[in-house]
């Protein structure tokens, strides 16, 4: 079956995760990526929290499937001529390297337009252009910090904290992935290529954007009805931690089920969503609830939210989680199990689904890894083990001409 991105080559200058998400996911679909790395050492994840000794990191192998690897020294002036080559040929560069790494490489955004004014040239970098912290090399925590998450996630007698998803790397890598099928789609109709760039602030702040809408009804008012601070607690003036409370307006927490004190994972999600408030009465035996003006509006209920909350738990005292939801959902009420990486990663709708993957791997044997959480008509995105450093390197470099004679000159002056 061919894949939409087919025919479209990717120079894959990218490392650690925000951008190899962003190449790996163009790869899954079709893109024809190639992972520059260093030559000997390659991209630093291929090392990083090994399990397996000489053997690639999961780290690396989960984030560039679907990849060539052309190992390729960029510093020497051979590894340049080389480089040259490939940015005449190709569609997009993606590079997430620290600010000005690029530049200092010969190859500034000048630069790459006049070797290919075609071509896409997208980067990651932990604050935009012109931000009075531009200068600063991130990693996820310190995007989690900057763009609004950390002040505004765990709870409020506790520090800042950090998500466990990857807000910062392979959410700006999903940003940038967007970037460059738009100007793929402009350059259709210009001819043109551009500079496309996603600051990891930026986007970690995209999906924070209800936390600066509660700022804003926090000035103008002085209370956030939905938060566990309201009525009984106080309100600064910055927006709190809300503990496990909804993002939205539907008050939820995460409710104890059978066997918690034991599982730290014996939990469900509760919401209680509006509407869904006779159902959830009916659900819980307390059909006196749903006509009591003290529970029936959601402005009556939430000065005892965590009084309703409690008597969910005591219901939920005899029913493991998987249970609960079996029976909540039949009375359409929003929840779910608190799931471990373990339930997951054995979970058979998830693997039908392709959404997890067991992938063969030359040095590894199998692994597992995330596929693609897009699903389409007419495609399933096959996903392919990661690839040995350097790989691919005779492969890609007889694609541009090079002979066997010009390949083993480039080995000796360790430019490849
Ligand atoms: N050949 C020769 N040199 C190469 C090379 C190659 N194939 N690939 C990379 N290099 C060089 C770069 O040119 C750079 O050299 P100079 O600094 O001497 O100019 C050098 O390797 C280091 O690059 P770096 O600054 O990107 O690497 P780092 O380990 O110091 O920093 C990181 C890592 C992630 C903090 C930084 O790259 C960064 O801030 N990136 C932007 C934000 C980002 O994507 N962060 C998310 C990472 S995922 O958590």
């Amino acid at each position: 079956m061919s894949k939409p991105l087919e025919g479209i080559k990717i120079i894959d200058f990218t490392h650690v995760q925000a951008g190899p998400a962003c190449t790996q996911l163009l790869a899954w679909f079709g893109a024809d990526v190639i992972k520059v790395e260093r030559p000997g050492s390659g991209d630093v994840t291929r090392n990083q929290l090994r399990d397996i000794p000489d053997a690639d990191a999961l780290y690396f192998t989960m984030l560039n499937s679907n990849k060539k690897s052309l190992t390729l020294d960029t510093k020497k002036p051979e590894g340049k001529e080389v480089l040259e080559k490939l940015i005449r040929e190709s569609d997009v560069l993606v590079e997430n390297f620290g600010p000005g790494a690029l530049d200092r490489m010969g190859f500034s955004w000048e630069r790459l337009n006049e070797l290919n004014p075609k071509m896409i040239v997208a980067s990651v970098k932990g604050f935009s252009d012109g931000h009075h912290y531009d200068d600063l090399k991130v990693y996820e925590n310190v995007a989690q910090c900057a763009g609004g998450a950390a002040s505004t996630t765990g709870f409020w007698d506790g520090p800042p904290t950090i998500s466990a998803a990857a807000l910062g790397d392979s959410n700006t890598g999903m940003h940038l992935a967007i970037g460059i099928l738009t100007a793929l789609l402009g350059r259709d109709k210009t001819g043109k290529g551009q500079k496309v760039a996603v600051s990891m602030q930026d986007s970690v702040l995209n999906l924070c954007r209800v936390k600066l809408r509660d700022q804003q009804r926090l000035e103008r008012v002085g209370y956030l009805e939905e938060y566990p601070q309201y009525p009984h607690g106080e309100f600064s003036d910055v927006v709190p931690r809300g503990g496990n409370a909804g993002g939205g307006g539907q008050p939820g927490w995460v409710l104890k089920c059978k066997g918690w004190e034991t599982d730290p994972n014996a939990y469900i999600y509760f919401t209680i969503q509006g509407h869904a408030w006779e159902p959830i009465c009916k659900a819980l035996g307390k059909p006196e609830w749903i006509d009591d003006p003290a529970y029936k509006t959601a402005e009556a209920r939430q000065p005892h939210i965590f009084e309703i909350f409690k008597t969910i738990e005591a219901w939920l005292a005899d029913k493991t989680k998987f249970e609960a939801v079996d029976i909540l959902r039949k009375f359409d009420i929003p929840c779910a199990p608190v799931l471990t990486m373990k339930e997951l990663a054995n979970d058979p709708s998830l693997r039908a689904s392709g959404t997890i993957v067991e992938v063969p791997h030359k040095k590894r044997g199998s692994y597992l890894t995330v596929g693609s959480p897009i699903k389409f008509s007419d495609m399933k995105p096959e996903v392919t083990a990661s690839p040995l450093l350097g790989e691919h390197t005779d492969e890609v470099l007889a694609s541009l001409g090079y002979s066997q004679q010009d390949i083993f000159n480039l080995r000796e002056v360790k430019a490849v």
